[in-house]
């Protein structure tokens, strides 16, 4: 499966994967736009935007409840942890558009969170940050300064955090392999993390059971699911250490 890269894994020190929701789909948190996807029945422009959540603030963190009931419960899969895994034989940094935590849980040790993280509320107003409570007394939360707290995530129309967007382009312009997992590659600037490492003549190899608008870029595209995938990325990495 990964022929291209069996005799370069000495050569490939730096790794970055860039992660999206399918590599979460097997551990029960549905994707956005497959068959069981997220938004088949809301429209993400109706609540994933400040204008919805100031419109229908109650709408809004029903969803993101519903969502984060579902994400507490989940817990990383054979995906996940075969990312982990392969911190023991190159420098693995994670790049998740993900908002679910699950590869913290699974022990990566850097990952970098483009999209935020559900389980975290901040203030709209001052900058007042921290861990959601598992649940929630009332319905609309306000901070201490009175003002309504919301979701720690970036919605469509907001900038991404700029320390961790300008720490993601350097990651990804520097590494020696970029393996993107899960994601239809639709929402930017995430989506132009894999140009940016093929400028930097990265490896770029793409896992996913379907075919993406940028597979035709990638030097290598398999089509599977991310738990039969990764394990075997790994077993590469450690067959070549073990032989040396
Ligand atoms: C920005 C957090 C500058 C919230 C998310 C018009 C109007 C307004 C904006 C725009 C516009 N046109 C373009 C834009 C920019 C916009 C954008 O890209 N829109 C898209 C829809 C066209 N981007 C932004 O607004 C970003 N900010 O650009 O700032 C700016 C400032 C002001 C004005 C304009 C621009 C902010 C984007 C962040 C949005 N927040 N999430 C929440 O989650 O509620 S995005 C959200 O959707 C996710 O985080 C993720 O990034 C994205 C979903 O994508 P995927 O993860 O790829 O998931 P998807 O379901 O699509 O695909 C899953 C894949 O997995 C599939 O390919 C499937 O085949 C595969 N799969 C399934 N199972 C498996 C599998 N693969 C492997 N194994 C499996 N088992």
């Amino acid at each position: 499966m990964f022929e291209l890269i069996r005799n370069q894994t000495k050569e490939i020190r730096k790794i970055v994967f860039v992660t999206g929701a399918g590599i979460s789909q097997e551990s029960g948190i549905p994707t956005f736009r497959g068959k069981d996807g997220l938004w088949r029945n809301h429209d993400p422009m109706k609540l994933a935007t400040i204008d919805a959540f100031f419109n229908n603030p109650k709408l809004v963190w029903e969803w993101y409840n519903e969502r984060r009931e579902n994400v507490f419960q989940a817990q990383p899969n054979q995906g996940h942890t075969a990312i982990a895994e392969l911190e023991e034989y190159a420098e693995v940094v994670v790049l998740t558009q993900n908002i679910d935590g699950l590869h913290q849980k699974a022990s990566s040790s850097k990952v970098l969170e483009l999209h935020g993280n559900i389980t975290r509320i901040k203030c709209s107003v001052c900058n007042f940050l921290d861990d959601i409570p598992r649940r929630f007394s009332e319905n609309l939360p306000l901070c201490k300064c009175g003002n309504i707290l919301r979701p720690d995530v970036v919605w469509f129309g907001e900038s991404l955090p700029q320390d961790v967007w300008k720490k993601a382009m350097g990651f990804a312009g520097e590494c020696d392999l970029m393996v993107v997992v899960g994601t239809s590659l639709v929402v930017s600037p995430a989506n132009t993390l894999p140009i940016s490492a093929k400028q930097n003549n990265a490896i770029l190899i793409e896992i996913n059971p379907e075919k993406t608008e940028m597979s035709s870029e990638m030097d290598l595209v398999i089509n599977d699911l991310s738990t039969s995938a990764l394990p075997k990325l790994v077993s590469l990495f450690k067959q070549a250490k073990e032989k040396n």
